[in-house]
């Protein structure tokens, strides 16, 4: 099956009790038994949901994986990850990565004694330096939140393969209508479903997708045992959002495409930050991994003046401002003071992270609207 079907029909079947098209929403927390063993696989929602079990098989089909695992947050499904390791087991993330995953992996792991390494993923010699025999993870965000920084999913899955590393990948920025890290070498692919998978702004979701067995079983444990899940009513919203992934992702590179042509050409603008421009740093590896660049974008104003860019954002009207990316509709953000605001200044300003970058989530209206949007808060600054 190609992409867009996969998106429709992967994993699905229609509902064996009444032929209903889309899964109902089993909104229930048990199952009656005749006798103690559960009811053809289910006994517990935490433990399995039939709504929960079609976006799971959802997930695995369009990620080419074998194994899907929903959580109740993009966070959730980290935290079920980072549980698999033991004080003293070390880390090598990414040093530009989404604020939150920087905050549980510092402030919420730190203290069970696990190590994390954070490093610029461009120069793969720099993740070789870091190796040592207590390196357990390799943990990759691609692109970048918020810098649109592109690692080469590949080479950095050789290495791990090498020493034995298990290497994960968020791949919220691409979806795989984009990049398919499992089809790369990674081990172990994540999502934050709240934002292109859901599409619509309306659920906060994880997912994880992996092809190994005993790994999806580890993974399993945690998700029973420490009970992140997520409701069927979320599930449900969620599979709805895949269904139609492949035709907002259309649109949202579109979109993105020309509103980063738009600003790089505009005379206040100082830097634009999207990996389709041949002058990114790290172009060719995009263009090797993924199908298109996606609608995400961050930039700075001439003079990288803090004002300015928090007089851009409130003067935005099609875009909204506010945390969160990946809906139908544009949303703008101010990095240092929201997403990343719980990365020290000094640690995000080494990555780019400056108190005047904006970060916009390209959306699916109508191009013309969002570039008159753009050009008018700019004209105010
Ligand atoms: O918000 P949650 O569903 O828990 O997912 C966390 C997360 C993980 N990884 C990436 C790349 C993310 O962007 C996020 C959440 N990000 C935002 C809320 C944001 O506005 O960047």
């Amino acid at each position: 099956m190609k992409f867009n079907t996969k998106a429709i029909h992967g994993g699905q079947q229609h509902d064996p009790s009444t032929g209903a098209v889309m899964p109902p929403i089993y909104q229930t927390s048990t199952y009656a038994q005749t006798t103690p063993g559960g009811h053809k696989g289910y006994e517990y929602s935490r433990t399995g949901n039939p709504t929960r079990t079609a976006l799971e098989n959802a997930l695995a089909s369009i990620e080419n994986g074998k194994f899907g695992l929903a959580f109740g947050s993009g966070l959730a499904a980290i935290d079920a990850i980072i549980k698999m390791l033991k004080p003293g087991d070390e880390v090598i993330s990414t040093n530009d990565l989404y604020g939150g995953t920087f905050r549980i992996f510092t402030k919420i792991f730190e203290q069970y004694n696990i190590v994390f390494h954070f490093v610029g993923m461009d120069n793969i010699a720099s993740v070789e330096a870091k190796i040592n025999t207590n390196t357990k993870l390799i943990w990759a965000e691609t692109p970048t939140n918020p810098m649109l920084n592109i690692i080469d999913i590949k080479a950095l899955a050789d290495v791990a393969k090498k020493q034995g590393i298990l290497f994960g990948v968020d791949n919220t920025f691409a979806t795989p209508y984009l990049q398919n890290p499992l089809d790369l070498g990674a081990d172990l692919v994540m999502h934050s479903a709240t934002k292109y998978l859901g599409g619509h702004s309306d659920v906060v979701m994880g997912a994880l997708i992996v092809n190994d067995k005993d790994l999806a079983d580890k993974l399993y444990f945690i998700q029973n045992a420490s009970g992140a899940v997520c409701g069927p009513m979320d599930s449900f919203l969620v599979l709805r959002g895949i269904k139609t992934l492949h035709v907002r992702m259309q649109r949202h590179c579109e979109n993105g495409r020309a509103v980063a042509e738009f600003l790089q050409a505009h005379s206040k603008i100082e830097n634009v930050y999207w990996p389709g421009f041949e002058s990114h740093p790290n172009h060719e590896i995009a263009k090797k991994q993924m199908r298109d660049f996606g609608g995400m974008l961050s930039f700075t104003t001439k003079g990288n003046n803090y004002k300015a860019a928090i007089s851009m954002v409130e003067n935005l009207k099609v875009f909204t401002l506010a945390e969160s990316l990946g809906g139908v509709e544009s949303l703008s953000g101010h990095p240092a003071s929201m997403t990343h605001a719980s990365i020290p200044k000094e640690e995000r300003e080494k990555t780019g992270v400056v108190d005047s970058l904006i970060r916009l989530s390209v959306g699916i209206e109508d191009i013309a609207d969002l570039i008159a949007d753009l050009e008018q808060a700019l004209a105010k600054i």
